[in-house]
């Protein structure tokens, strides 16, 4: 049985909805994260880095995202989850990598700008150079979903970098943000469509309550 350490909202949405395309047996063990349950000395035991998600598979403990997407993904190998072709497989490896080091990146300036500042002024400086980058990146999202042209990230197949740049359109939408995501990013917001129109997704969406593209 895997375990994954997840909070609803959290980036560990994308590990969820691969769990749940994978056919694997897993459970969720939710992190408050608001109550701070990832500071814990439990969870600092679990995740020295005080960071969901962390998936337990046995006495192995793997954590980050993107590590933990391709771990499922060859877990499942009949899920297709990974593409096969070089083109795609190197695809996929782009946008998790990218998703990681800039798209999260940048949002987390708006979203916790503590990490990167101390005083009340910092701090507002922070937010505010953040949602001009996190604008910018959204962009460039929306730039490279266009020009790649496929229906999904990857290309022809479906993936989990699918699912994690699902996770980012509802950050989008969400109240920190607050994008007009299907006017403003129309080809992301129909990669979104597609998505959301997953059995798997739509199961998850039924727990974790993230928004849906209209
Ligand atoms: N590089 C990590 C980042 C994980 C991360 O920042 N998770 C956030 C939720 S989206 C978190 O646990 N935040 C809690 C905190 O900052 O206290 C990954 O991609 O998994």
């Amino acid at each position: 049985m895997l375990t994954l350490h997840h909070s609803p909202g959290a980036c560990s949405g994308a590990a969820h909805l691969a769990l749940e395309e994978s056919g694997l047996a897993y459970e969720v063990a939710r992190v408050a994260l608001a109550d701070g349950q990832q500071r814990t000395a439990d969870y600092l035991r679990l995740n020295p880095k005080g960071r969901v998600p962390v998936l337990v598979d046995g006495d192995y403990v793997l954590t980050e995202t993107a590590a933990i997407l391709r771990y499922i993904a060859r877990l499942a190998p009949a899920a297709k989850l990974w593409p096969d072709d070089p083109r795609e497989d190197g695809r996929c490896a782009e946008w998790l990598t990218w998703i990681a080091s800039g798209v999260h990146v940048s949002y987390a300036h708006v979203r916790r700008p503590e990490r990167y500042a101390d005083s009340e002024a910092g701090k507002a400086e922070v937010v505010a150079k953040g949602r001009v980058t996190t604008r910018g990146v959204w962009q460039q999202v929306e730039d490279k979903i266009a020009a790649q042209g496929t229906p999904w990230a990857a290309g022809q197949a479906f993936s989990v970098a699918d699912l994690y740049l699902f996770v980012f359109w509802t950050w989008g939408k969400g109240a920190v943000l607050d994008y007009a995501m299907e006017s403003d990013f129309p080809h992301w917001t129909a990669h979104a469509r597609r998505v959301a129109a997953r059995a798997a997704v739509q199961r998850v969406q039924a727990k974790d309550g993230f928004p849906m593209p209209a």
